[in-house]
């Protein structure tokens, strides 16, 4: 997508992109389109430009008549428990039907498409770990750009990962799964890490231009990356690069703010399907190679026994329990991402017991022996008890 914008209207994307309120995005966005030449090289520019604005007005639009009645229907789920993960997908599907197979919630469940109105949480336990399971209204697979789509999406944005729910009785299944994989593309959610991820953060503490992550640039030197972000004000961030990435491929994600959220795929009613082996092939091949597609029925239940822990995996997270010298660990685990260290742990706990860090006694799968004394950088497995001592 080589946009080629002129500078008054990367000024403007910049005041977007530093905007904090809704109407402040709203009206820079406005600014923003104005300032786009039309041509070919901007179509898919515009088309962002446009949806962002129309999910920013219906924000807006859901904010005041929360405001004004009261009780305005509810789009937004506070997060809850371990991690917030949205399902999304075609009418029919069996969403409500899943929600109320793993959780305690009890959706309304009918054979007519477009029952589920709002959005509906349950808390789905994993272990010692609950996670929070949104069910959303439909998706109109036919009509990309409907403003329905636009607040299933919003969901989905705020979402911590994602399970796309589809059925083996839909009668064109892998076009269907093809559609929303494009949807959630086109609004820039990232549903896999193979295709090169570039995530531009603006952060206070950072001086210049650093680049992150295990990926690289393919097509630039870094410098050539110094002068891009120049061009659009932006001059202290960490690009952080996942797979092989183009300079076209983080000029997009300035302008489109791409987010990755980890997904898996389920495809239910296997309670009546035939061929499933088939199907799945199939569709595993539309689907990106990191997206898991598993066949479950919310009828019978297979498949959903281990929901929970494919949800664990996916969010790439760890737990570890802390605990006091000659006390019981906390039973209460604290979530962290994998890769973490015992200073980061000592962080989450208290910023005074991470600036006097000493050391730190381990017990679980990250040493060799319990009670294993280590450093600040020792790095913590799943179900690891910490024990850290400070000056
Ligand atoms: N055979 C079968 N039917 C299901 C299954 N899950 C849901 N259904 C049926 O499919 C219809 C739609 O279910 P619902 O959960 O409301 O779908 P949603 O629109 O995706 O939330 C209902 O008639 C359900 O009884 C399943 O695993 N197997
Ligand atoms: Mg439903």
């Amino acid at each position: 997508m080589p946009a080629n914008l002129p500078p008054e209207a990367r000024v403007k994307l910049a005041k977007y992109s530093e905007a904090k309120t809704v109407e402040d995005k709203i009206k820079a966005l406005e600014e923003f389109i104005s300032s786009v030449p039309k041509h070919k090289g901007t179509e898919n520019l515009m088309l962002w430009a446009r949806r962002r604005l129309a999910e920013l007005r219906e924000e807006l639009e859901l904010r005041k008549r929360k405001k004004v009645g009261g009780g305005g229907p509810q789009y937004f789920i506070e997060k809850a428990g371990a991690a917030q993960v949205v399902m999304l997908g075609p009418p029919s599907v069996g969403k409500s039907s899943i929600l109320a197979r793993v959780t305690n919630a009890k959706p309304e469940i009918s054979p007519f498409p477009f029952t589920t109105k709002l959005p509906t949480p349950g808390m789905l336990v994993y272990e010692d770990l609950q996670f929070q399971l949104v069910d959303t209204p439909a998706l109109i697979v036919e009509d990309p750009e409907s403003s329905f789509n636009n607040r299933v999406i919003g969901l989905a944005r705020n979402a911590d990962a994602l399970i796309l729910v589809f059925s083996f009785d839909m009668p064109d299944l892998e076009n269907s799964v093809s559609m929303v994989l494009e949807m959630l593309d086109d609004r820039g959610i990232v549903v896999s890490k193979s295709k090169g991820l570039v995530k531009i953060k603006k952060s206070r503490g950072v001086e210049g231009v650093r680049v992150i992550g295990h990926g690289r640039l393919v097509d630039s030197t870094e410098e050539d990356l110094r002068r891009l972000l120049a061009s659009y004000r932006i001059y202290n961030a960490i690009i952080e690069v996942e797979g092989e990435v183009s300079l076209d491929d983080v000029e997009a994600s300035i302008l489109t703010s791409r987010v990755y959220k980890p997904t898996i795929i389920l495809i239910n009613k296997a309670d009546i399907a035939e061929g499933i082996a088939e199907t799945l092939e199939r569709v595993s091949r539309i689907a990106p190679k990191d997206v898991p597609v598993i066949p479950v029925s919310a009828a019978s239940g297979r498949g959903l026994e281990g929901l929970g822990g494919l949800v664990f995996k996916m969010l790439n997270i760890i737990r570890v329990y802390t605990k006091s010298p000659n006390k019981e660990p906390d039973p209460r685990p604290l979530i962290v991402k994998r890769g973490a260290t015992v200073i980061e742990v000592a962080e989450m706990v208290h910023e005074r017991l991470a600036g006097n860090f000493k050391y730190a006694k381990v017990w679980g799968r990250s040493v060799k022996f319990p009670g294993q004394r280590v450093g600040s950088d020792h790095v913590v497995e799943d179900g690891d008890i910490v024990e850290i001592h400070s000056y």
